[in-house]
């Protein structure tokens, strides 16, 4: 959106519009994006991790798996960046079927 500004009196009296032409543009704004980590567990079993991997982020066996290992040896990993909303569902998914399944797999979500 563009909108074209001219300085001079603001009163509505005609004054020929006589003044400095200024150019605003209105910056169009992004959402914040926010990152979802999965975090290690001595607990978990690696297939688990590799089947919500594919199941909930949809990622080949391969990624999954090469994923999984990142989080294994340093104790987190991003796996994905999504809009807040869905961010916030991602964690859900995971956490719920983590729970159901009674593992402590713990996944969260930051700012980016
Ligand atoms: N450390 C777990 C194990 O040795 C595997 C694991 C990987 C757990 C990633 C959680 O987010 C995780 N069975």
């Amino acid at each position: 959106m563009s909108d074209i500004r001219l300085s001079g009196s603001d009163d509505d009296t005609p004054d020929d519009d006589i003044g400095v032409a200024t150019k605003t543009r209105a910056r169009t704004q992004r959402p914040p994006l926010y990152k979802v980590l999965l975090l290690n567990d001595d607990y978990t079993p690696m297939e688990f991790v590799v089947h919500i991997l594919e199941r909930f982020f949809g990622l080949t066996h391969a990624e999954a798996f090469e994923i999984m290992l990142v989080v294994h040896k340093k104790g987190v990993a991003v796996v994905g960046v999504f809009s807040h909303e869905i961010a916030e569902t991602k964690v859900a998914q995971v956490m719920d079927f983590a729970r159901r399944h009674q593992h402590p797999l713990q996944c969260t979500m930051e700012k980016e």
